[in-house]
């Protein structure tokens, strides 16, 4: 089975699924074979791995580490295109639909593509949405892109209507790693309302409430990577994935 169908019969099952974001840089190699086990046993789904700013190969090791150390799947998800690993169970293949930048809507697709499929790699068509939460985030200046108004959820709406008719198969509503503000709970639910396109929702999602109302909006994945950079302790990651699973 793909690991695209894995995670949707995962999100199905437990009425939303835990992704737990890994980005190299931030943990130092000899802490994750810990996090990894830890997060797996707190009951996490799958891992996402990736970052904007990757600075030497810590990408690949951080790769074969997490392989090593769990049987979730270990899906990529890039900060750029040095972020493909064979390694890995697949890629979320991403375009940046809510800018206006087609470097990061379909050029940087361009240039990966031929790799990802000479590499076998399966790659999961995901838009990615990044919304307004504050301040600048990293997503936002590396991708050079404006983020989508957090109070105007038709827009999100229409946009993820956009990919949905693009044949998309994920949507990922994006605040930004550390962002001020999460993305809107009205905004999820108008985009789960009217949208096909299992939504992922991530970017400053801090507490097990948080989450939990996010899911409630209709987000069928939610992501958590910055809060468990500082505190990475085992109860709030339980009680992280007890607020995602609603089932
Ligand atoms: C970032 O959505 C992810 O791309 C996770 O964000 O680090 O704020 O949890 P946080």
């Amino acid at each position: 089975m793909s690991i695209h169908q894995q995670l949707l019969d995962g999100a199905a099952k437990r009425g939303a699924s835990y992704l737990v974001l890994v980005d190299p840089d931030k943990i130092a190699p000899e802490q994750l074979p810990a996090f990894t086990q830890q997060a797996a046993e707190a009951g996490a789904d799958a891992f996402l791995v990736g970052g904007s700013l990757i600075t030497d190969d810590s990408f690949h090791r951080c790769i074969e580490t997490m392989k090593a150390n769990t049987t979730l799947p270990v899906v990529i998800f890039p900060g750029g295109l040095m972020q493909i690993s064979p390694k890995a169970d697949a890629l979320l293949f991403l375009s940046i639909l809510s800018g206006r930048n087609p470097e990061h809507i379909i050029g940087q697709q361009v240039l990966a593509a031929p790799v990802v499929k000479k590499m076998g790699l399966e790659a999961i068509s995901t838009a990615y949405l990044l919304v307004e939460s504050g301040r600048t985030t990293s997503a936002e200046f590396m991708s050079n892109t404006r983020p989508l108004p957090r109070h105007k959820p038709d827009i999100a709406l229409a946009h993820a209507l956009a990919a949905e008719i693009l044949g998309f198969k994920l949507l990922y509503l994006e605040a930004g790693s550390g962002a001020e503000q999460s993305v809107p709970d009205e905004m999820i639910g108008a985009v789960a309302k009217y949208c096909s396109v299992p939504a992922i929702v991530g970017g400053g999602i801090r507490t097990p409430e948080e989450a939990h109302r996010k899911v409630r909006a209709g987000a069928r994945f939610i992501v958590t990577g910055t809060v468990f950079e500082k505190d990475g302790s085992a109860s709030l990651m339980k009680e992280f994935a007890a607020a995602i699973h609603t089932r």
